[in-house]
C-alpha cells in the first residue's frame, strides 16, 4: 500500500510527520468555509476543503485523517454534532469523498444522519475511455478524446472532479483495441501528465496495451508470453513506466478478441499471456484487467464461447490478475442475462464491465438512464452468483465502467447522459442503491429540488425499458444495423462472412416461430452454463421470465407468453407499448419545461423528438420484417406503420454519418 501523501512511499518517517501536521491543522482550524490555513495541506485535503467552500456549505465541518475499526482506505465517518460536523477517513481521498458526500446532500435539502458510516463495495471503481490516440472515441458520442492527442486542461480538471465527487479513483486512459504506440516514451510522458493532474483527485491512471507490443515497437522476433526477451521487455517497460508514475495502476488487455493479438497466437493460454504482464507489474504493486471479451467459435452458440475459453483457466492467474467481465454474454445489448461466468472461477477475482456509452441504446441521441439496467444485472449476481461473498472474499475488488465522456462541453453528447456515468460511479461505490434513489440525487444536483421534478426521475426510470420495448423486446438481441450499431436492421444477412455477426443468426425467425434456443433439451444447452438455479428457471419454458423468452427459446408463435397473450400479439404489444412510451417521455419533458433552464430543454426535446421517431422507426422495421415470418395480422391495438419494409430496408446509414439523408424518410411521411 503506497503512502496518500508522496504515493511512492509505505508510510516513511517524512510522510508521517506530513501527515501529522495536516491532521492537527485540518482537526484544529479546519471550518471548511472561513478558517485561514497556517500551512499547505495535501492538494487532495484542498480540494476538499475548497469544494466545500465553494459549496456554501452551512456550518463548520472539520476534515481529519483517522484510521478508525471498520473504515476502509477510501470509506469515511460523518459524525455531526449542533456545533460541527467531522468527516473522518484514513485517506486524503476519503475526506474527498466525505466531502462530496455532504454536499450531495446539501443539494438535496437533507443534512447528514448524526454518524455514518460509508465505505465503498469496489476497491477500484474504474472508467475505460475507448479513446484512441488520433483522438477519436470508439463507440463515443460526445466528441473526441479528452487525452489525445492533446488536452483542454479545465475539462480535464472538471472531469476530474465530477469522477472524485462519485468515487471514481482510476481511469484506463486508452482503447482496449490499443495501439502499440501507446508504451513509446513520447505517450507514456504524455500519461505522466494526466497521472499528475488526476492525482489531487484520488484518481490513478492505467493503460490499455497491445499484447504484440515488443515485436510492434521494438522489432522482438515475437511476442511469446513464455519467451525470456519478451518478459523482459515488458518487465522494462513496467520500471519504465513507473519511473515516471509511480502510482500506476495497471494494464488492461483485450486479448484475442476481434483481430486483437494475444498469448493463443503463440500457443498460449489466456493465464499463460496474463501471468506474464502482471509479473511485470508485481514488484510496483500493479494489477492486469484481462477482458473475457472473446467469441472465437469454439461452440456454435456465441453466448457461450467466453465461458468455454475461461472457466477451465480458474486457479491459473497470479493473484494480481482480474478478469473483466462484460454484464452479458453478447455485448452490451439493451437487455442480457448475466454473463455465466459470474461465480464460475471461485479461484479467480473477476470484475464486471459495464458500458455507459451508449453504443446499442441509441449513441446520444437517445435519452435512456442505465442504472435500472445495471441494478438488474447487479441483483441477478447478487442473487444467483453470489457475487457479494465471492467480492468479500475477493483479492481485488473491482468495477469498470466504458466512459461516455468527450470534448463536448457536457462532456457527455447530451446533459441527460451525464446521469449515466454519476450512475455508474454511485453504482460502483454501492451496488445496492437503487436507480430511483441514483436518479433523485442526480436530477436534485442537475437541476434542484422542485416537486415537479420527481416527473423526470419517473421518465429516467421508465426509460430504459421504454428503449428494450422499442428496440429488442423479449429476449430479442443484436438486430441492429451493422458496424455503428444505430438503428434495426434485422434482416442483415451478409452471405461469407461469420455467421454470428449477422442479425438472423440472434433472432432465428422461421414460420415456426422465433428466438434463439439455448436449451439443454434442443439447444444450444447454453442454460447449463448457469447455477442451476437461473439455468433451471430459463431452461424451462413456461417458467423463463418473458423479458428472457427469445433469448433462451425458439417460441412458436403462438406459444402463450405470461402476459397471457399469444406470442406474436405480444411482441407487438411490446413494440407499440415502447413507442408510446417514447411520446411519454417527451410530453412529461414538455411539461418540465418551467423547471429546467431553456437550452438543456430544448437540446434534450429535439433528442426526445428524434427517439419517438425511431421507436416508430424500429417498430415498423422489426414487426413488418416478423410479420413475413409470423403470417399474422397486426392486432388492432398497433399503429399502422408509417413505412413499408422496402423502404426500411433501403435506409443506409453510414458508420460515422447516421444522419445522413437517407434517414430523412423517417420524417418524411410525418
Ligand atoms: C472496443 C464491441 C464493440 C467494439 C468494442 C468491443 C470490445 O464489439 O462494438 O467497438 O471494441 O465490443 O468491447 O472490445
Amino acid at each position: 500500500m503506497t503512502c496518500n501523501n508522496c504515493n511512492n512511499c509505505n508510510n516513511c518517517n517524512k510522510c508521517n510527520i506530513l501527515l501529522l501536521a495536516v491532521i492537527l491543522l485540518l482537526s484544529t482550524a479546519a471550518a471548511a468555509a472561513n478558517v485561514q490555513l497556517q500551512s499547505k495541506p495535501s492538494p487532495t485535503t484542498q480540494l476538499a476543503l475548497d469544494w466545500l467552500e465553494q459549496g456554501k456549505l452551512s456550518g463548520t465541518v472539520i476534515l481529519q485523517r483517522k484510521t478508525l475499526k471498520g473504515l476502509k482506505p477510501d470509506g469515511f465517518r460523518i459524525e455531526r454534532t449542533p456545533q460541527q460536523t467531522a468527516i473522518l477517513s484514513p485517506t486524503d481521498a476519503g475526506l474527498l469523498y466525505g466531502a462530496a458526500h455532504l454536499l450531495r446532500l446539501q443539494a438535496q435539502g437533507l443534512t447528514a444522519d448524526t454518524l455514518l458510516t460509508e465505505n465503498p463495495e469496489h476497491d477500484l471503481r474504474l472508467l475505460n475511455h475507448w479513446d484512441n490516440l488520433d483522438g477519436t472515441v470508439e463507440r463515443g458520442y460526445a466528441g473526441k478524446s479528452i487525452f489525445w492527442p492533446t488536452y483542454d486542461k479545465p475539462h480535464l480538471l472538471e472531469y476530474a472532479r465530477r469522477n472524485a465527487a462519485v468515487g471514481i479513483n482510476g481511469v484506463v486512459l486508452n482503447n482496449v483495441n490499443a495501439s502499440p504506440r501507446m508504451l513509446t516514451t513520447e505517450i507514456l510522458n504524455q500519461a505522466k501528465t494526466y497521472a499528475d493532474l488526476l492525482r489531487p483527485y484520488g484518481i490513478r491512471v492505467y493503460l490499455a496495451v497491445n499484447f504484440s507490443s515488443p515485436a510492434v515497437l521494438d522489432g522482438l522476433k515475437t511476442s511469446d508470453p513464455l519467451d525470456k526477451q519478451v518478459q523482459q521487455w515488458w518487465q522494462k517497460k513496467a520500471r519504465q513506466i513507473y519511473q515516471l508514475i509511480p502510482d500506476f495502476g495497471g494494464f488492461l488487455v483485450k486479448a484475442n478478441s476481434e483481430g486483437q493479438p494475444g498469448p493463443m497466437d503463440f500457443g498460449r493460454t489466456h493465464a499463460d499471456g496474463a501471468n506474464m504482464l502482471a509479473r511485470a507489474l508485481r514488484p510496483y504493486g500493479g494489477i492486469v484487467m484481462w477482458r473475457a471479451f472473446v467469441y472465437s467459435p469454439s461452440d456454435p452458440d456465441r453466448a457461450k464461447q467466453a465461458y468455454i475459453e475461461f472457466q477451465p483457466l480458474d486457479g491459473q492467474f497470479l493473484d494480481n490478475v482480474i478478469i473483466q467481465i462484460k454484464n452479458g454474454p453478447i455485448d452490451f445489448q439493451p437487455r442480457e442475462p448475466f454473463s455465466p461466468l459470474f461465480g464460475a472461477m471461485p479461484k479467480t477475482p473477476q470484475m464486471a464491465e459495464l458500458q455507459i456509452t451508449q453504443e446499442y441504446l441509441g449513441h446520444a441521441n437517445h435519452i435512456c438512464f442505465l442504472a435500472p439496467m445495471w441494478e438488474e444485472f447487479l441483483a441477478d449476481i447478487k442473487h444467483y452468483a453470489h457475487y457479494t461473498q465471492q467480492l468479500a472474499a475477493s483479492r481485488l475488488r473491482a468495477i469498470a465502467g466504458v466512459a461516455n465522456v468527450g470534448t463536448d462541453p457536457n462532456f457527455c453528447g447530451n446533459l441527460m447522459a451525464q446521469s449515466n456515468w454519476y450512475a455508474f460511479g454511485r453504482l460502483a461505490w454501492n451496488s445496492s442503491l437503487s436507480s430511483e434513489k441514483i436518479a433523485r440525487e442526480w436530477v436534485a444536483q442537475t437541476f434542484g429540488t422542485s416537486p415537479r421534478l420527481s416527473a423526470l426521475v419517473t421518465l429516467m426510470c421508465q426509460s430504459r425499458e421504454a428503449v428494450v420495448n422499442y428496440m429488442m423486446p423479449l429476449g430479442l438481441h443484436h438486430i441492429f444495423a451493422e458496424g455503428h450499431h444505430y438503428g434495426p436492421q434485422p434482416w442483415q444477412n451478409n452471405p461469407g462472412q461469420r455467421a454470428d455477426w449477422q442479425c438472423v443468426y440472434y433472432h432465428r425467425a422461421d414460420t415456426q416461430g422465433v428466438g434463439f434456443d439455448r436449451t439443454q433439451a434442443t439447444g444450444s444447452a447454453a442454460t447449463a452454463q448457469y447455477p442451476a438455479a437461473f439455468g433451471n428457471l430459463v431452461e424451462n419454458i413456461n417458467t423463463c421470465p418473458d423479458k428472457y423468452l427469445l433469448w433462451f427459446h425458439h417460441a412458436s408463435w403462438t406459444h402463450r407468453c405470461q402476459t397471457g397473450r399469444p406470442l406474436w400479439d405480444e411482441l407487438c404489444y411490446r413494440y407499440q407499448t415502447g413507442l408510446q412510451q417514447a411520446r411519454h417521455m417527451l410530453q412529461t419533458w414538455n411539461a418540465l419545461q418551467p423547471s429546467l433552464p431553456a437550452a438543456d430543454f430544448l437540446d434534450i426535446q429535439q433528442r426526445l423528438q428524434t427517439q419517438v421517431r425511431d421507436a416508430e422507426w424500429w417498430k415498423d422495421a422489426c414487426l413488418l420484417y416478423f410479420q413475413t415470418f409470423s403470417r399474422q395480422p397486426l392486432p388492432d391495438f398497433v399503429e399502422p406503420p408509417i413505412h413499408t419494409l422496402d423502404e426500411l430496408k433501403a435506409i443506409r446509414l453510414g458508420i460515422s454519418n447516421y444522419e445522413n439523408p437517407s434517414r430523412q424518410l423517417l420524417n418524411s411521411k410525418r
